[in-house]
C-alpha cells in the first residue's frame, strides 16, 4: 500500500533554479529588500541582489570556475552567503555548502571528498579555512574572504573584475549542490541535489505555506544545512518575501531583530521552541508581530510547541525532512495549527510514501509503526562518488529509506517516532557516530567504543560514547574523553557523556549493537 500526498501534484518546470528565481524579473518588489543582515541593518534590495549575483558569477568565471566546478562556501549566514550561493549557480559551478563551525580537518574532508576549487570564508574563519585548504591540497590562493583582510582576495576583488556573467548553460538535471549528510550509517557524505531537486521541493513546500512578499522571514539557522539553504533563503528569494539573517544565534539579539524589523515567521529547532515557552526574557519583548513559528530538524515536543503557541500567541507548526530530501517532505501547512503538534503533518505534493517494518519488510498500514520510505522529485540523486551508500539509502524503485520510525493516521497525519539509523541530532545538528568511534579509536589508552545519543536531563539527544579501556589505560578519566574529542570536532560533535564498560555488544560480523546500548540505558 503506498500513501500518497492528498495535494494535488503540482508541475515541475524544466529549468535550473537560477532561472527559476531570476529569469522573471522582480516586479514591483525591485526595490524591497531580499535580505537583510538583522545585526547591522545592511541590506540588498532584490534589484542588488541580482546585480551582486551576476558580479560575482562574472568574477567566478573570469577566475576560471565554469561548469561543474565544486565551490565551498564557508561561512556564517550574511546577505553575501546568499549572493555568493546563487553566483556559484549562475557561472553553471556547484556549491558545497561547509558547517561554519568545521575545524580544519572537517572541512578539509569535505573539500577533498567534493573537489573543491575555491573556498570562500570570513576573515574570522581564516585559520581553520586555509588550514583546511591545505590539508585538501589548495593553495591558500583559492581562499577568498567575504570581508576584506591582508593576503587574501575578497569579495570586492572577486566582483570588481567587472566581467560579465557568462551564459547559462545549466539544465534542470545538473547538479547544483553538494550538502554534507552522513545519512543513515557512516561518514559524512556529499549528497547530489540538482538544480530539479531544488526547484521542486520550493514548489512543494509552497503549496503548503502562506510565505508571500510580505513575508519577513527570520534566518539564523544556517545556510549551510539544507534548512536553511532551502526553507528560509530560496523558499523567502523565491517568493519575494524578506528574508532576515543573523551570523550566530544569541536570544537577546535575536528577540530584539524580530522586534524591531517586524519579522513574523520564524523558523526554528526544537531547542528554541524552549526558550519561546520558557525564558523570562521573553516577556520583555513586543512580539505581536510573529505569526507563524515553524519547526524542524528534529523532534519538537507537543506540549512544548502548544506552550510557544500560548505564549506569543502564534501559529506553531512542524515539519519532517532530511538533507536527501531537498530537504522537505512532509508538513503542517499554515491552515491546519490545529494539528497535533508531535505529528509532522501531511505529505508535500508529489510524495508517494510507504511504512515498512523494518524487521519484516513487510509494508504496515494506518495506526502501525513502520520505517518511512519517500519517493518525490525531491529525492537526492545520491551520495557523491558512493554508489554503495546510494544503493543503501535509495532503491530500484526510487523510494529513499529515512531511517525514521513513522506511523500516518487515516487522514494522512504523520508522526516520527522513532529513528532506527545511527545519526545523533545535537540540537537539530548531525552527529555521525561513526566519525566519532573512528577519532576515540586513535586514542592509544582506547581499546573499543560506541556512541548512541541519550537524552539528557533537559530531554535533549546529546552523544554519548561507550569506552572499553586499553590495559594500560586505568587511569583513563571520562573527562580525558571527552576532552580528547572537543579538541578535535565541531561543538556540536562534542561527547557528552561517557560511560566506561567491559566490552561493546556486537554481531557475529562485528557489527556496533546500538540497540542493546539503547535498551541498556532505558533500563536506568
Ligand atoms: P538532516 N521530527 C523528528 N525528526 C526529525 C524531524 C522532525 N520534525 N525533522 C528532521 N528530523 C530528523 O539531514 C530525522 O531523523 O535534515 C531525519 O532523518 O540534518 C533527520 O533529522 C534529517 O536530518 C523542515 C523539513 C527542516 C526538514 C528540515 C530539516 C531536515 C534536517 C524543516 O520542514
Amino acid at each position: 500500500m503506498s500513501l500518497r500526498s492528498p495535494y494535488p501534484d503540482v508541475e515541475i518546470p524544466d529549468v535550473s533554479l537560477t532561472e527559476f528565481l531570476f529569469a522573471d524579473g522582480f516586479g514591483d518588489r525591485a526595490d524591497a529588500p531580499a535580505i537583510v543582515d538583522g545585526t547591522t541593518g545592511d541590506q540588498l534590495t532584490y534589484t542588488e541582489f541580482h546585480g551582486l549575483v551576476e558580479k560575482i558569477a562574472g568574477g567566478l568565471a573570469a577566475r576560471g570556475i565554469g561548469t561543474g566546478d565544486v565551490v565551498a562556501l564557508f561561512a556564517p549566514n550574511l546577505p553575501q552567503w546568499a549572493a555568493l550561493f546563487h553566483g556559484i549557480l549562475r557561472a553553471n559551478a556547484i556549491v558545497t555548502s561547509a558547517n561554519s563551525m568545521y575545524t580544519g580537518g572537517e572541512l578539509a574532508h569535505q573539500l577533498k571528498d567534493s573537489g573543491a576549487k575555491m573556498v570562500i570564508t570570513v576573515s574570522p574563519f581564516l585559520d581553520r579555512a586555509v588550514a583546511g585548504a591545505k590539508e585538501a591540497g589548495l593553495s591558500s590562493d583559492v581562499v577568498l574572504t567575504i570581508d576584506a583582510t591582508e593576503g587574501h582576495d575578497s569579495l570586492r576583488d572577486l566582483v570588481s573584475s567587472g566581467a560579465p556573467a557568462p551564459e547559462l548553460t545549466t539544465s534542470a538535471d545538473d547538479t547544483a549542490v553538494l550538502p554534507y549528510s552522513s545519512g543513515t550509517t557512516g561518514l559524512a557524505k556529499g549528497v547530489v541535489l540538482t538544480h530539479r531537486n531544488l526547484v521542486a521541493n520550493l514548489l512543494q513546500i509552497q503549496v503548503m505555506g502562506d510565505v508571500t512578499s510580505e513575508t519577513k522571514i527570520m534566518a539564523f539557522l544556517p545556510f549551510f544545512h539544507i534548512y536553511g539553504m532551502t526553507v528560509m533563503m530560496n523558499q523567502g528569494l523565491h517568493a519575494r518575501a524578506t528574508v532576515v539573517t543573523m551570523p550566530k544565534f544569541d536570544l537577546e539579539q535575536f528577540l530584539t531583530i524580530t522586534q524591531d524589523l517586524r519579522v513574523d515567521r520564524l523558523y526554528i529547532a526544537p531547542p528554541v521552541a524552549v526558550a519561546l515557552a520558557k525564558h523570562p526574557i521573553i516577556d520583555k519583548f513586543d512580539l505581536s508581530c510573529v505569526k507563524t513559528v515553524f519547526s524542524g530538524a528534529a523532534p519538537l515536543d507537543g506540549e512544548l510547541g502548544r506552550a510557544v503557541a500560548k505564549r506569543l500567541d502564534c501559529t506553531v507548526l512542524q515539519g519532517y525532512g532530511m538533507t536527501e530530501l531537498s530537504p522537505v517532505s512532509h508538513c503542517m501547512p499554515d491552515d491546519r495549527g490545529d494539528l497535533d503538534l508531535n505529528s509532522s503533518g501531511f505529505a508535500l505534493p508529489n510524495i508517494e510514501c510507504k511504512l515498512v517494518d523494518p524487521e519484516s519488510g513487510q509494508e504496515v498500514g494506518v495506526g502501525e509503526r513502520g520505517e518511512l520510505w519517500v519517493k518525490g522529485p525531491n529525492v537526492m540523486v545520491g551520495y557523491l562518488n558512493n554508489s554503495e551508500a546510494t544503493d543503501a539509502t535509495k532503491d530500484a524503485d526510487g523510494f529513499l529509506h529515512t531511517g525514521d520510525i513513522a506511523v500516518v493516521d487515516d487522514e494522512g497525519v504523520y508522526s516520527i517516532v522513532d529513528r532506527v539509523k545511527e545519526l545523533i541530532k545535537y540540537k537539530g545538528y548531525q552527529v555521525p557516530p561513526a566519525e566519532l568511534e573512528a577519532l576515540l579509536l586513535t586514542h592509544d589508552k582506547i581499546a573499543d567504543t560506541a556512541v548512541i545519543g541519550v537524552k539528557d536531563a533537559d530531554g535533549e539527544e546529546v552523544p554519548k560514547a561507550f569506552v572499553v579501556k586499553q590495559a594500560s589505560g586505568e587511569d583513563l578519566t571520562e573527562d580525558d574523553v571527552m576532552g580528547f574529542v572537543a579538541e578535535k570536532v565541531a561543538p556540536h560533535k562534542k561527547v557528552r557523556v561517557v560511560e566506561f564498560i567491559d566490552q561493546i555488544p556486537k554481531s557475529a560480523s562485528g557489527k556496533i549493537l546500538r540497540k542493546d546500548l539503547r535498551a541498556r540505558e532505558n533500563e536506568r
